[in-house]
């Protein structure tokens, strides 16, 4: 097995994104195989790479790992980015189920048909400013520090900064109602490691568009 994480995904954001994020925050650096091809599936499948036969896995310290949810709290709590106590463990937990909702919206926006694509557009924009980004502006008010969990950055930011800025790319002025949101943006940008993933030339990926889509029916067999 390779030296480095080896992320096993299509060239796109979907689910593997908020794992890019979260190596690439910890510094950590990864290789990936993108899937274009229904053999390649077929093969992962046929090695038993795949236990659930889904996608994303992650190949990682002699294991093989799927589950989104399971790969990135390994991550989490190898890069000491998982809180200092149950508590805390609970807590962004909590943050990040609310913004791998908020994204779950918008993740499946490209593969709507036309007719729904505004009302997703609608649901996402409502959930965001009515349900999601009101709780994160308030921990921040309230908590009077730079991040979610005080003064050390967690899984948790690296969550809501990828979330904000994929509700951004809807809406570019979401943020002028939170200004704690928009502070806490500058601030978790500026992180080094952060900062170099938000260049061009990262290992981050671009909004999904219609290439995704077919390439992901042809690996699944779907119409
Ligand atoms: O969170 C997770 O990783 C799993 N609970 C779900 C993973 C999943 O559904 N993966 C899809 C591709 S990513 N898009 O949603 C998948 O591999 N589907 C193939 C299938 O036959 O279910």
């Amino acid at each position: 097995m390779a030296e480095k994480p080896k992320l096993y995904y299509f060239n796109g954001r979907g689910r593997m994104e908020s794992i890019r994020w979260l190596l690439a925050a910890a510094g950590v650096e990864f290789e990936e195989e993108f899937l274009e091809t229904r053999e390649q599936y077929e093969n992962l499948l046929k090695d038993g790479f795949l236990l659930f036969q889904q996608v994303p896995m992650v190949e990682i310290d002699g294991m093989r790992l799927v589950q989104t949810r399971a790969i990135l709290s390994y991550i989490a709590a190898k890069h000491n980015l998982y809180g200092k106590n149950l508590k805390e463990r609970a807590l962004i937990d909590m943050y990040v189920e609310g913004t791998t909702e908020l994204m779950g919206i918008i993740r499946v926006h490209y593969r709507l048909p036309p007719e729904e694509k505004e009302k997703n557009l609608t649901l996402t924009i409502e959930r965001a400013t009515k349900r999601y980004f009101p709780v994160y502006e308030k921990v921040l008010k309230d908590n009077g520090q730079h991040f979610l969990l005080g003064n050390q950055l967690t899984w948790a930011d690296i969550q809501l900064i990828e979330a904000i800025l994929m509700v951004e790319e809807k809406d570019p002025t979401i943020l002028s109602l939170f200004p704690f949101l928009q502070a806490f943006k500058a601030r978790v940008g500026a992180v080094p490691t952060i900062k170099k993933f938000l260049e061009p030339g990262s290992q981050r990926k671009p909004p999904h568009d219609e290439t995704l889509l077919e390439t992901t029916k042809r690996v699944f067999n779907r119409k």
